[in-house]
């Protein structure tokens, strides 16, 4: 018996020395000191030995199996101990390393004027008003004094949804609807997405950008006009810019007016640029026609106002000399990144 415990010691050292992980030092352990382990086969054997022996078989199988339990908490604190340098070596991080660079996103040309523009009209007490791309067909040309027979009206150059809803042409539906809930002095821009039944081309979009503005108070006239609008344009093309009025029509204003700068490539004399004009259409303009401040319950014998729209794309395709207008909603990056 002795000579077995001491086989015991010897191949459970052998066994020690080869184990690698966790899971076979567990095994290990059951086989030599579970229930069923060779060591508690030993000790059960012990009821047949002398009153002389059994001490001293005790004692050296008490040794053997503390022996055994010292060199499993060793080997395991060891394997704790390499599994931990494992993971420090393989987890190590590398601060000096360059990092992902993340893609920062730009604004988009049409933002970029807009956002000026925007600026421009909030500086002289303007507010932003904004109002449904699907309209009514009575905000978009009824309350506008577009009557029924006008060829903007056609089908041919709106999308109807149906019989009275259709995308919205301009944004003055827009301003129709701040006038009619809001009592003057009105002072706001309306920007946003209108829509046409055009062929799309260099210079045309069934989906353009619009910027319309509006101001109604007692006592406007076509000297504020002209002010707010040279004001305006002088600030989006330098204070040497040289601005000329035309008259015009709109069935909405009366009288109206277009705003043009003179060409900046040939200063007048009439070149490429400008189709030998000399001058550059700019906006539309002109004072609120009386029967538009009716629609909107505004007493034209009280109050006045004046209106103004202008086509952003355009705007924008000039400033940064672009010459076709599909190149703003390709979304294309060669192309927005150069902004
Ligand atoms: C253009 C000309 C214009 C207006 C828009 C307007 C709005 C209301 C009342 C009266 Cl609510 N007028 N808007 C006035 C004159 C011209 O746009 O060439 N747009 C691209």
């Amino acid at each position: 018996m002795k000579q077995q415990l001491e086989a015991i010691k010897t191949a459970a050292a052998l066994d020690l020395s080869l184990i690698s992980l966790p899971v076979e030092l567990e095994a290990l352990r059951v086989k030599y000191l579970g229930k069923k382990g060779e060591l508690t086969a030993i000790l059960k054997q012990m009821g047949g030995l002398s009153s002389e022996e059994r001490p001293i078989i005790g004692a050296l199988a008490n040794e053997v199996r503390a022996y055994i339990e010292e060199q499993i908490a060793k080997t395991s604190a060891s394997l704790k101990t390499k599994e931990i340098d494992f993971k420090l070596a393989s987890e190590k991080l590398d601060v000096t390393m360059p990092g992902i660079r993340h893609k920062v996103g730009k604004k988009h040309p049409l933002s970029i004027v807009l956002d000026e523009i925007k600026d421009i009209f909030i500086g002289m007490g303007f507010a932003i008003a904004e109002g449904p791309e699907v309209e009514l067909e009575y905000y978009n040309f009824e309350a506008l004094n577009i009557p029924k027979n006008h060829p903007a009206r056609d089908t041919q150059d709106t999308f109807y949804i149906s019989e009275n809803i259709l995308l919205r042409t301009q944004t003055s539906p827009v301003q129709i609807r701040v006038m009619q809930s809001q009592k003057p002095p009105v002072r706001i821009i309306a920007p946003g997405r209108v829509y046409r039944s055009d062929a799309i081309d260099a210079t045309h979009s069934p989906l353009f950008n619009q910027i319309e503005g509006l101001v109604v108070d007692k006592g406007i006239t076509m000297a504020d006009l002209k002010g707010t609008l040279v004001t305006f344009a002088k600030a989006l093309y330098g204070d040497d810019a040289v601005l000329r009025f035309r008259p015009h029509h709109f069935p909405f204003t009366e009288p109206s007016c277009e705003m043009d700068t003179m060409c900046f490539a040939c200063k007048g004399k009439g070149c490429r640029l400008c189709k030998g004009e000399g001058y550059i259409e700019l906006l539309g303009a002109g004072m609120v026609h009386p029967d538009v401040l009716k629609n909107c319950g505004i007493d034209p014998e009280e109050y006045s106002g004046f209106a103004f729209g202008m086509g952003l794309e355009r705007l924008v395709m000039r400033r940064f000399n672009i010459d076709d207008m599909r190149l703003f909603y390709e979304n294309d990056q060669r192309f927005l990144n150069q902004f």
